[in-house]
């Protein structure tokens, strides 16, 4: 087979992010062959005489790795904007259940869309997303609730890559909420998601296992179990921990080799230490802590401290974090959490990519995937200083540019 073409994309201010820094080139260049960078740096370290088939000139845009949202919960049907509304206008989390809201009115809405239609919501703000230079996502199921309508969710969020030229790890959310048959059965729901992970894994549908471990969804228990059923399959698993309490879920998906550990407001000192030990990645939500207008802090201080890494993500999901800008987030992350500016951008490429098990992204060099974003902007650290728009003009993935 004859290798692929060689593409040259010059005039680009680059933030390679290499090192401990920005890993700024003001003149830079990129080689790509086919979907990987074959070479990167200033314009003038390039070798004369180069046979390339095409070249992209980016007119001195600046180019960051592309952006990975490593925590999606992007199929769903319907909205919750007027549960919103009731509780702006006071009524409690208890009331707006009662009255058939929260996660089960997603399910219910989810249950009944046809593929078609979850195929084009989610296409939407997939679209969204790209717009503000995401090149993969991550995308959970947990609005299905059973085996056939978890499938489906997860077939969309493959389709979704498909259509739109963008890498997409797809993760198992089956226990994410107790649908309504098996009221007063948790134990039953829970042996009913380790059985359907054969078959949902055997269709290819499943690249890592989750569970929320919290008060009102699952026990630690509950939730070793399901990490239990994806070990005997081999796949990764990562958890929504200590979002809303101290369940010590952290330190028991560290013990299963945990990808990573989501939310962790509440997370504790013995959480930090085994996951720094696992190496296990810290995911920070500021959406979700925004909407739900939380106060505790995850304790950033501390998990920087012990080094663990830290990626930031939308956990775009219909209840508590309509999100559809990773730029915004990481302004949140600074804003909020107090990330430093480096850090929330490298939480938001290589960090998140990180979290996503993905060593092939997340800083542009050689043997790299080509995932580029092009922003009309001078300076990466713009990316947590505009909030609202930030003006992202094209996407690579994989060497093509993505549309
Ligand atoms: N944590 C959350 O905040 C959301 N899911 C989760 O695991 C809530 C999802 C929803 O309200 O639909
Ligand atoms: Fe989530």
């Amino acid at each position: 087979m004859p290798s692929p073409p060689l593409i040259l994309w010059r005039h680009a201010r680059l933030a390679t992010l290499a090192g401990e820094g920005w890993g700024l080139v003001d003149d830079g260049a990129l080689l790509t062959q086919g979907p990987c960078i074959t070479w990167v740096g200033p314009a003038r370290q390039l070798s004369a005489g180069l046979d390339v088939a095409a070249e992209h000139d980016l007119d001195g845009a600046l180019v960051t790795p592309g952006l990975v949202d490593c925590h999606t919960h992007l199929v769903y049907a319907g909205r919750r904007s007027d549960e919103a509304e009731l509780r702006l206008n006071g009524a409690s989390y208890e009331q707006i259940a009662r009255a058939g809201g929260g996660i089960r009115s997603t399910v219910a809405a989810t249950r009944t869309a046809s593929e078609a239609e979850l195929l084009r919501s989610a296409t939407q703000r997939a679209r969204a997303l790209r717009s503000q230079g995401v090149t993969t996502l991550e995308v959970k199921s947990g609005y299905g609730l059973s085996q056939e309508a978890e499938a489906r969710c997860l077939r969309v969020a493959r389709r979704l890559g498909e259509t739109l030229g963008l890498s997409v790890r797809t993760t198992f959310l089956g226990a994410h909420a107790l649908p309504p048959e098996y009221d007063g059965r948790s134990d039953d729901y829970i042996d009913a998601v380790c059985a359907w992970l054969p078959a949902l894994h055997a269709e290819g549908l499943v690249d890592a296992v989750d569970a929320f471990c919290e008060h009102l969804a699952f026990s630690p228990a509950q939730t070793r179990r399901v990490f239990e059923a994806a070990r005997r399959l081999g796949l990764p698993v990562k958890l929504h921990a200590e979002q809303l309490s101290d369940q010590g879920g952290a330190a028991l998906a560290a013990a299963f080799g945990a990808l990573s550990c989501d939310h962790l407001e509440h997370l504790s000192a013995q959480g930090i230490a085994a996951m720094r030990r696992a190496g296990t990645v810290a995911v920070l939500l500021p959406g979700a802590f925004y909407m739900l207008r939380e106060t505790k802090l995850p304790p950033i201080a501390a998990l920087r401290e012990a080094g663990v890494p830290m990626a930031v993500a939308t956990d775009h999901n219909p209840g508590t974090s309509p999100a559809l800008s990773l730029p915004l987030m990481a302004h949140m992350a600074c804003s909020f959490f107090r990330l430093t500016p480096l850090e929330a951008v490298r939480g938001i490429t290589v960090q998140a990519a990180r979290a996503l098990g993905l060593h092939d992204r997340g800083t542009p060099a050689p043997g790299q995937r080509a995932d580029l974003a092009v922003w009309a902007l001078d300076h990466p650290n713009e990316l947590c200083y505009w909030f609202g728009h930030t003006p992202c003009t094209q996407v690579v993935v994989a060497g093509e540019v993505s549309r």
